[in-house]
């Protein structure tokens, strides 16, 4: 039966919020199902008939409980994953019917076997790199699955009208995406980078409505017409690595506070990926597997295509230096950090800042002095 956490009065006010908005969704019968990573196919979930939330943690919370079962020099944003679920913390994962997650990174994957004691869980077996033999086919092959996987899991059938249906309701919103982060290519940019990011990343990964893309057009429109006191000569950074949601106080908000402009960021959710539209004209399921096995991550191997992207990112958005911010415990990133060094130094001649942290607030000075210095020398 349909209720609250046992625990949820001693949650604060915003957290009690959003498990009361999620539970009047699910109380008019709506399905929920979670994800994790932008390799996900959310229009099999929309095509299902279902909301598909992210539930990535990106906070302290539930690190400590997490603990007590994950390794500790395991990346905080599994473990906060992670803890959040397994205390009942996260209303997203609470009222999830199920899960639809990947083979990305080792840590992720092995976390889902323990996610998967709590709820259905459905793990896509991503190919290890887009240009190993057969990568389309067996990916193709995992987005059929999957739509099985939710068929069973949510008593549904999953047409090809319906899919095709999700299809062009989710490139809408790409585009809308775009349009929204093209707002800061305007020299100096009207908005915050730190303001522009909470909605699009608020669009991006929480449950959306059909109003959703109207409302993105909306805030594009204000955004654009918004006169801004600042100059033009603040330095544009741009920031790459790990999903750095995690770190919107501690490196985003004092990055613009001591006087630089978080323009643009290359994360897997962000416009390097939003680009990327999936064919409406083909086959849905090899239409959707093309699209998504196009994303550059550190998770694929070889993964040059990232720095295609950094370049082409680094001057559509007029940048003036790249921070890298690389989680602890992240393998994939940490690694290919010295390929980005290379790239931002060597090919682009811009200065380069890599900040190695987590999710706790103990290395908060340490990062202000070392982004200081950086802002000093763009
Ligand atoms: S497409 S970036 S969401 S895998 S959890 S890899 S930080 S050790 S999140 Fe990711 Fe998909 Fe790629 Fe994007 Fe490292 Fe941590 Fe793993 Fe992480």
């Amino acid at each position: 039966m349909l209720s609250l956490p046992k625990n949820f009065e001693s949650y604060d006010e915003k957290r009690r919020n959003a498990f009361l908005a999620l539970y009047d969704v699910k109380k008019k019968g709506k399905k929920v199902v979670g994800t994790f990573c932008s390799y996900t196919p959310t229009e099999l979930i929309h095509a299902a008939g279902a909301i598909p939330v992210g539930l990535c943690g990106n906070s302290e919370q539930g690190i400590l409980e997490a603990e007590t079962r994950l390794p500790k020099t395991l990346c905080p944003l599994i473990k906060s994953s992670y803890g959040l679920a397994m205390t009942d913390q996260c209303p997203f994962f609470y009222f999830s019917d199920g899960v639809l997650a990947e083979t990305t990174c080792d840590g992720k994957k092995k976390m889902y076997e323990l996610l998967g004691e709590i709820k259905p869980v459905h793990v896509m077996k991503l190919p290890q790199g887009k240009d190993q033999a057969l990568a389309v086919e067996s990916w193709t092959e995992e987005v059929r699955l999957a739509a099985g996987f939710l068929e069973d899991l949510l008593n549904v059938e999953i047409t090809e009208e319906k899919l095709h249906d999700a299809i062009v309701y989710r490139n809408r919103v790409r585009r809308a995406l775009i349009e929204l982060y093209e707002v800061a290519k305007a020299k100096p940019s009207p908005v915050s980078g730190y303001e522009l990011t909470t909605v699009s990343e608020s669009a991006d990964f929480h449950f959306t409505d059909d109003s959703l893309i109207e409302k993105l057009a909306e805030k594009t429109r204000e955004f654009r017409h918004r006169v801004r006191e600042t100059t033009p000569d603040r330095p544009r950074v741009l920031l790459t690595g790990c999903p750095n949601t995690g770190l919107r106080e501690k490196l985003i908000h004092r990055m613009e506070d001591m006087g630089a402009d978080y323009v643009c960021s290359d994360h897997c959710a962000g416009p390097r990926t939003l680009r990327f539209v999936v064919d409406e004209d083909k086959d849905p399921y090899e239409a959707l597997a093309e699209r998504y096995l196009k994303i550059n991550c550190s998770v694929m191997t070889p993964n040059g295509g990232r720095f295609d992207d950094l370049k082409h990112l680094v001057s559509e958005y007029k940048v003036d230096g790249v921070v890298e911010a690389v989680l602890q415990g992240c393998h994939t990133f940490a690694v290919e950090a010295w390929n980005t060094k290379k790239t931002v130094y060597e090919e682009l001649g811009l200065p380069y800042l890599r900040i190695d942290t987590d999710f706790s607030q103990s290395d908060r000075g340490q990062i202000e002095t070392r982004l200081g210095a950086f802002i000093e020398m763009m």
